[in-house]
């Protein structure tokens, strides 16, 4: 129900399976994690770029990369608790450092003071508590050589022109990598690749056909990682088709008629960000997940882990809020998606099957009239705690079409409606 069909027009080799889009979609929220050198500098992932770092400056994040509290069951388990179904890990981000041990560079992990994979046991920690795993890899690489674009240039201004590098030897390397990735770990469920030269946005998606596609040599890209995980979902950062779009920081106004996925900041930076105390509060990230599924879409909600491989306290009382919320909502969220019925100001309707929620993103006075539902809704109850919402006898005069709830008690609501199908 309210599933759009998948769009066939580009070529298969693009696109997953069925099954693996219903999983994703049942799936409905997840945890991205962004770790790398730059959660030692803790002022934002692109800091290097930002405040032109030469690698030399670079450097001693590399060499004091040691995170002893590294504990990713401790992951997993504050990711579960929120009721996250899947996360999706930075394997190198533009800075271009590697998590795992690559046989391509040795600008990784293992040759830090750490000196160990670190991919493996994450993936693991979050395989044996049956999430899902996805891995972020950047196309963007302000460490190789012959990355085309200069590290210090602002690679991602439009219309930006490559400098002289051998892009080849950089296409070779990133095929490589992310050849290892797709073979070293097991089954792997999404690839997100982030991110090409042209960010531009247009009705809410990012326009494919830049000068990306061929530098990164994304056909072909795609059809190795297709060919390596035939089930796994390729993100829409290529610039060709891919299985989902990536809204990054913001919700579409309108349901997209594609399977989708946003990705949102706990605070706005994506990487370990010490003195950033801009935390969105519980209830709006559980307003925006809301928001999400009644478009039908997926949360990705990160968490930028520190120096020493731990989640911050602040970042944990955000995962510990939703998950409190997720306990005894979770049914709203999990496998639903939008309704046909339209819902009244400043609600937001998920259905499943003949359940139809109703969530209350503001207190709407004495009674709440839904529109189109009169005589459709057999009973109503609050989700929290089953309590009876009485369904009012309508005034033909003024509720004509409606169906009448009354005495609602204050607070963020989320009613429970089995409701005939339209
Ligand atoms: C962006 C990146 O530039 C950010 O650093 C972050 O990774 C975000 C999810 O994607 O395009």
């Amino acid at each position: 129900h309210g599933l759009s069909p998948h769009d066939r027009t580009t070529p298969a080799i693009h696109r997953t399976s069925p099954a693996r889009l219903a999983e994703f979609r049942e799936q409905r929220f997840g945890l991205f994690i962004h770790w790398g050198l730059y959660a030692l500098a803790a002022r934002h992932e692109w800091v290097k770029q930002r405040e032109r770092l030469t690698d030399e400056q670079y450097q001693p994040y590399f060499d004091h990369f040691d995170p002893d509290l590294f504990d990713p069951d401790a992951w997993a388990e504050a990711a579960a608790g929120a009721g996250m179904r899947y996360m999706v890990l930075t394997t190198k981000h533009h800075d271009g450092f590697c998590l795992w041990d690559s046989a391509y560079t040795d600008y990784s992990v293992a040759n830090t003071p750490y000196g160990k994979d670190l991919v493996g046991p994450i993936v693991e920690a979050f395989r044996s508590r049956g999430l899902g795993v996805g891995f972020y890899h950047s196309l963007i690489d302000w460490h190789h050589a012959h990355f085309p674009i200069d590290g210090l240039h602002p690679a991602y201004a439009e219309g930006a022109t490559p400098v002289d590098r051998n892009i080849e030897i950089y296409q070779s390397y990133l095929h490589n990598q992310v050849e290892e990735l797709l073979t070293r770990y097991g089954r792997i469920d999404t690839m997100w690749f982030d991110f090409s030269y042209s960010k531009r946005v247009r009705d809410g998606k990012r326009t494919p056909g830049g000068k990306g596609a061929a530098d990164w040599r994304s056909e072909e890209l795609a059809a190795m990682v297709r060919r390596l995980q035939p089930d796994i979902l390729i993100n829409d950062r290529l610039e060709i088709p891919g299985d989902f779009t990536t809204p990054e920081q913001f919700q579409p106004p309108a349901p997209p008629a594609e399977v989708w996925e946003a990705c949102q900041t706990l605070n706005g930076s994506w990487g370990y960000d010490r003195d950033n105390l801009d935390y969105k509060p519980v209830d709006l990230l559980v307003r925006m997940l809301v928001d999400t599924v009644a478009k039908n879409g997926n949360l990705l909600l990160n968490v930028g882990p520190n120096g020493r491989g731990a989640f911050d306290p602040r970042a944990l009382e955000s995962l510990r809020g939703i998950g409190e919320w997720m306990r005894l909502h979770g049914r709203s969220i999990y496998g639903a998606g939008p309704s046909a019925y339209e819902a009244p100001a400043d609600c937001r309707y998920t259905q499943r099957g003949d359940r139809l929620y109703v969530h209350l993103f503001a207190w709407p006075y004495k009674h709440l009239h839904l529109p189109g539902l009169a005589g459709k809704v057999r009973y109503a109850q609050l989700l929290n705690d089953a309590s009876e919402i009485r369904v009012l006898v309508p005034d033909p005069a003024v509720d004509s079409g409606h169906t009448k709830l009354g005495a609602l008690p204050p607070g963020t609501l989320t009613l429970q409606l089995p409701v005939q199908r339209p």
